[in-house]
Formats: structure tokens, sequence, C-alpha cells
């Protein structure tokens, strides 16, 4: 069942002296208010201590005696604890909250307290938290509150319980048997999302059906609405554009044909009248096949100005997606986002959010950030991240993903000159927008353990961290959610630690060294195929990404290729431009080179791709090996899954490195140098493999 909890394990705090500590500093618990937000607060502290300090903490109905946690909102708290609280509250927004250690008629306390409910639940988390990882809760005062608005999830969940992209097994909804009832997993789901702060949730894929829209659906997501409400997450459905023809009858989508705008606004009241604090829509629009409004002669402003319209008066969202490219201009897929959206900057209602992928095209193990970071100063922009791992070895492989997101937020887009991060495009500081989100693609499914990997979960933990505060440090995180997750012994963490900081870099390394991309197989994107060419639609097939021929390898992105370094800031356009200043993770991305071309440490391209390679294989062996010497800090349950999937991801670290480096060998017409591998295998014997077993798109 360890598995199951994730990082709110509450297990009995093992370090004799802090455990003593925290029973002589805790004594009870004083809750103020009778919401569900409040009651749920107080049900999880009482639980999270009494496995924590391993015994019960009765709720009091005074302040009569000392050390309690003293837990309600400002307007709850009577004068008396007010004045102690100064301007504090002043400093937090409506979800933000405090802890603070305090003196009552001579007593002493630890108040929780905040603006709103859900500011007190999001407290109550993080003084748990305090104790799970085994901080001192002396003399507390700490002010926290979230930086970005909407912190959400995406489900590519479909209605019939298959996940697009998700390797955790299937949908953890089900459809068949709400709304009547409600699986235990739904309510954990919820307060294990609250507990870092997201508050948003998509439940069904951006590749929508319409079904979901149906009362006979709305009923159901009713009922989800109403498990996750008490934890602050409202709920938001993808919308399929064509909708108004498949289940209303219509004989259009087109958005400006007064039928169509009339059905949307009756659809959307049909949902607020179930669903009163309904989060909105999110849709994908004439992308990969989707519907949109460029079947009808429109653009994206008139569909997402027509959806944001219906869903205004209810206070709702749209969050229109700005992943798009069309085979039409296959020349560089990287442009096309940018070219198509940059112009409408300024053109969207208000409550329009764009969301945007971190990188240009499409979750790569490392993207250089998006150029439309920074072009769009009068639109927000919405992050997407990807959580579930479709590029980067599904849920087999170790990769800690919060050090791929910290990357890109610490990006600097110049656009109004040096620093200005991804980080202050998306929390609307640098631009001054009031509405701010980010979204990661989830990586949940009904396995025991929620992620498939026993180390993905601390991709979802990371991505709330981040969602929370996008400046805060990867490593931080990962230290936490060790501590949460596992074990306080220093000797555990340090090394394993370092192992998920350095995973990142090793995935880059045996599959996508010095900015190669899109190399995965067709379909399911698992394993190497740089070879495949026969796809019907040319950048669709790894061939147009890495361009490898006899003269060299990479992508020309320069002013002397596709001219994409043009869609950056000049100072950063500049630096990718040039190939001697070009960032080298990020060489191959934007540059086309001979296999003598010299890096920096004086080693020839081909031979620094093949060290790249090694290098990657070599890291997942001392991750293993790391691994292994951890036996006696973790269950035997998830020390032997983690043991043998490293095993994997270090047989197929190799495939990559021998796959690809026979494939570019055929081009480089070189020798592997000295400290690489032989490969065991031929390149027919890679290409002949197949895998009908590995969930695809
Ligand atoms: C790609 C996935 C595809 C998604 C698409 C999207 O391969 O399954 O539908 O992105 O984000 O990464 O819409």
């Amino acid at each position: 069942q360890e598995d199951y909890k994730l990082w709110l394990q509450y297990k009995k705090v093992q370090d004799t002296k802090i455990a003593s500590n925290y029973q002589s500093k805790i004594n009870g618990i004083y809750a103020l208010g009778n919401s569900e937000t409040i009651q749920a607060a107080t049900k999880e502290m009482q639980s999270g201590l009494s496995g924590l300090l391993d015994r019960t903490i009765a709720l009091q109905q005074n302040t009569n005696s000392e050390n309690l946690l003293i837990l309600g909102i400002q307007s709850s708290l009577d004068e008396a604890i007010l004045k102690n609280l100064k301007n504090e509250l002043d400093l937090i927004n409506n979800e933000g909250y405090l802890i603070k250690s305090i003196q009552l008629k001579n007593k002493k306390h630890i108040l929780i307290t905040a603006k709103t409910d859900i500011g007190v639940l999001y407290g109550v988390f993080n003084f748990l938290k305090l104790l799970q990882t085994n901080q001192s809760i002396e003399n507390l005062a700490i002010t926290d509150a979230p930086k970005i608005n909407i912190r959400m999830l995406n489900h590519w969940d479909n209605l019939d319980g298959t996940v697009e992209r998700g390797y955790a097994g299937f949908s953890l909804w089900n459809w068949q048997k709400l709304p009547d009832f409600i699986d235990q997993r739904y309510i954990d789901y919820a307060r294990t999302n609250a507990s870092i702060g997201i508050n948003g949730t998509v439940i069904n894929n951006v590749n929508a059906n319409a079904l979901i829209l149906t009362p006979q659906y709305l009923e159901k997501v009713e009922t989800l609405a109403k498990v996750f409400r008490p934890y602050g997450i409202k709920v938001y459905l993808t919308a399929r554009f064509s909708a108004p023809i498949e289940i209303g009858g219509l004989k259009t989508a087109d958005p400006f044909d007064a039928d169509v705008k009339n059905w949307w606004k009756e659809k959307a009241k049909e949902i607020y009248q179930r669903i009163p604090d309904f989060g909105g829509f999110l849709v994908k629009a004439n992308s990969e096949g989707q519907p949109g409004p460029q079947n009808y002669g429109r653009n994206h402003v008139d569909g997402a100005n027509m959806l944001a319209d219906a869903v205004a008066p209810f206070g709702g969202m749209v969050m229109w997606r700005a992943f798009v490219y069309s085979e039409h201009d296959a020349d560089d897929r990287a442009k096309q986002a940018y070219s198509e959206f940059v112009p409408y900057d300024g053109k969207f209602r208000d409550n329009v959010i764009v969301q945007v992928k971190n990188g240009a095209i499409d979750f790569q193990p490392r993207e250089p950030f998006h150029p439309m970071f920074g072009a769009m100063p009068k639109t927000p922009l919405m992050m997407e991240f990807q959580i579930t791992q479709e590029y980067l070895g599904f849920s087999t492989h170790l990769v800690y993903l919060p050090k791929l997101y910290q990357e890109v937020l610490e990006s600097d887009t110049y656009s109004k000159g040096k620093g200005s991060t991804v980080a202050k495009i998306i929390d609307g500081t640098l631009d001054h927008h009031k509405i701010t989100g980010i979204a990661g693609v989830a990586n949940i499914g009904n396995d025991i353990n929620w992620t498939g990997h026993p180390f993905a979960q601390a991709n979802w933990y990371g991505f709330g961290r981040l969602a929370w505060n996008p400046y805060q440090d990867s490593e931080t995180i990962a230290e936490d959610w060790l501590r949460m997750t596992f074990s306080n012994e220093e000797n555990f963490i340090k090394p394993v630690k370092e192992m998920m900081l350095e995973s990142r870099e090793a995935v880059v390394n045996y599959m996508t060294p010095l900015g190669l991309h899109h190399i995965m197989d067709t379909g399911h994107h698992y394993g190497p195929g740089p070879w495949v060419s026969n796809l019907s639609r040319p950048e669709w097939n790894p061939t147009y990404y890495h361009k490898a021929d006899t003269k060299g390898i990479g992508f020309d992105r320069s002013k002397t290729g596709s001219n994409a370094t043009a869609q950056y800031a000049p100072e950063v356009a500049k630096i990718f431009d040039n190939v001697v200043t070009c960032p080298e993770k990020d060489l191959l991305w934007f540059h086309h080179l001979s296999w003598d071309y010299k890096l920096k440490n004086g080693e020839k391209l081909w031979n620094s791709l093949a060290f790249k390679y090694q290098e990657g294989v070599n890291q997942v062996a001392s991750m293993n090996a790391t691994w292994n010497k951890m036996e006696h800090y973790v269950d035997e349950t998830r020390f032997k899954e983690v043991q043998m999937l490293l095993n994997i991801q270090h047989k197929e670290a190799k495939w990559w490195r021998d796959a690809c480096l026979l494939y570019f060998q055929q081009f480089s017409g070189k020798e592997l140098p000295k400290g690489v591998e032989k490969p065991t295998q031929t390149l027919d014997y890679f290409k002949s493999l197949q895998f009908p077993f590995a969930p695809g798109n």
C-alpha cells in the first residue's frame, strides 16, 4: 500500500529526538468553521498526525489548553488571535496561507490561517510537510501563496477508459458506475492534488468526444465536481468544436452562425446549472485532424471568442491550444504555431488564455523554449508541460522531469530585455496579466501506484510544486519528495537525489543528444526509429528532423536555413544563429553541421555524438548501482520494482545507443571512437523490431 499513498505516507517520525519535540509541541487541534473544506483540512491534520506522531490528537472546543494547532479562516478568528497577525495576511492572495507560532494568554500555539477555506487546507498540507520532512516547528512564520492562478492537470482520458499516451493503466473515471458510485480514488486524487496546490482538472482528452457534453455524461461530471470541490479543484472539459453537429443536430459548427452561438450558450447554461463553479473549456482545434473554425473559413480568434462569450456570463474560461502545424507548410514545423498565432496577439476575449507547449515541436527530451513565449505580450499564455513520458521512455524509464520544467521556466526570452524569463511570462508579472495558468498532461492511471513507475510520482508532485511557484529549485523539490515518499535518512536522500537530478540528462544523452529530436519510432514513440521516412506527412518522419546525410547532421533553423531563430527576440536569435554561441545542448536543433565539425572540447561531431550516447548508457548504469545500495531504506515492493525498471532502462539505453549510432554511421562513414561499446546487433535487426504491445496513439 505504500505505493498507493504517494507522498502522503505519514509514516511515524523515525528520529526520536525530532519525534519527541513534535510530540511536545502538538497537543490538540482547534478547528474553526464547518465547511466541507475545513472538515477535510481537519481530517487530514488528524490522520496525518496520527501516523507521524503515532498517537491520536484530539479535537478541542476552546483554546484553554496549550500547544494547539488552530485552524480557520481569518474572518473566523477572534480578536485575540488576529492581533498577533499584524499585516501578514495582506501579503497573501486568496489561496495563500499563513503558518505562525503565536501566544494566547501566555499559552503557545500554532496558527494556520488564510483568507479562504482552501488556503487553510493548503496550510495544513504544508504544515504536515514540515513534519514529514523533519523540519523544525519552532517560531514558525511562514507566508506562502501561489504565483499562478490556474494550476491544472490535463487528462488525455477517453470515454472508453483508455488514456492517450497513458502508461499507468486505464482512466480513473469509471463512467459506467458514475454518478452513483464514488470510488475512494476520486477522493484520494483530489486530496493528493490539493496537497501540492493543483486547483483544476480537465478530465477528458484534448482529442475530444462530444458525448461528454450530453446530459448523460454531464450528470457524472457533476458528481466528480462535487467530490473535488472541497479540495479546491475545479472541473474543466474539452469541447469538441463540431459538437453542435454531432450532438446538437445542427448542420454546421461555424462560429459565426447564430444557431451555433446559441447552442454553445445554452450548453454553457446547462453545464453551469449543474456545476456552478465549472472552470471552462479546453480546446484543440484545427490540429492533427481535429475540427475547428478553419473548417468554416474562420480563424482561431473567431472560434475561441465564440466559446468565450458562451461561458463568460458564468465566469468561465476558454483555454485555446496553440499546438498546430499543417502539412501544407512543412518547411519547418517548429515555426508554424508562432506564425499562426502571433498575428492574433491582443485579439482574444479577456477570458481566453492560449495554451502553449514548452517547446515548438512536441514534448521532446529537450527543446529550446517555445518562441511564442515573449512574442504575444497582449495575450495571456498558459504553459503546457507533459508529465506523462510520451517521448521519454513511458512509465518504464526513470526520468525526473522537474529538471526539464525548470530549464524551460528559467529560459530568458529577452522579450522585455534581460531577465524576461518564461516563468515571468506565465505568472503574468512581465506583461501584467491577471489571468495566468499552467497545465501538465497527467501521467495518472488506475495502476496501484497511480503513475506506473514509482519515481514517476515525483513528476506529478514536482509539476504541482512548480505550478504553485515556478521559481523553485527542482533539487529542493526532489529532496522533499524523497523524504515524504521514502525516508529521511541522509544516506538515502543524498545519492538518490543525485540519481534523480542526473536522470533527465541521461535520457537526453541516450535518446537525443546535442539537440537531436523526434527520432522515436512511429506512432507509439517508444524506442529509436531514426530511419523512419515513409509516413504520409513529411513532418511526421524522423528523417525530417535529423536530416543526416554524408555531409553531416542537424536541422538548419538559422538564418541560412528555415530562419526559425528569427522568431526569438534579437538577443536570443543572435545566440542561436551563430554556431559558436549556440549552446551545444541545442546544436543540432538549430544547425546542420559536418561530421568533422569541432566541438568546444576539440572533439569532432561524430565522436562527440557517439560519446554522448555512451555517456547516457553509463549514467543509467550508475543509477542502477546507486539504487542497488538502497535496499535497506525502502520497502521490498518498491525497491524491487524500481530495480527491475532500471534494469530495463539500462538495456534500452543501449538499444537507443546502438540503433542510433549504427544508423548515423551509414552517413558519417566513420568508426566508433575508443570508449564507445560496439553494438552486438546489426542495424537491420533494430529496424526489424516491432512493438505491437506498446500503447499507441
Ligand atoms: C502529441 C501526441 C498526441 C496528442 C498531441 C496533442 O502524440 O497523442 O494528441 O500531442 O498534444 O504529443 O494534441
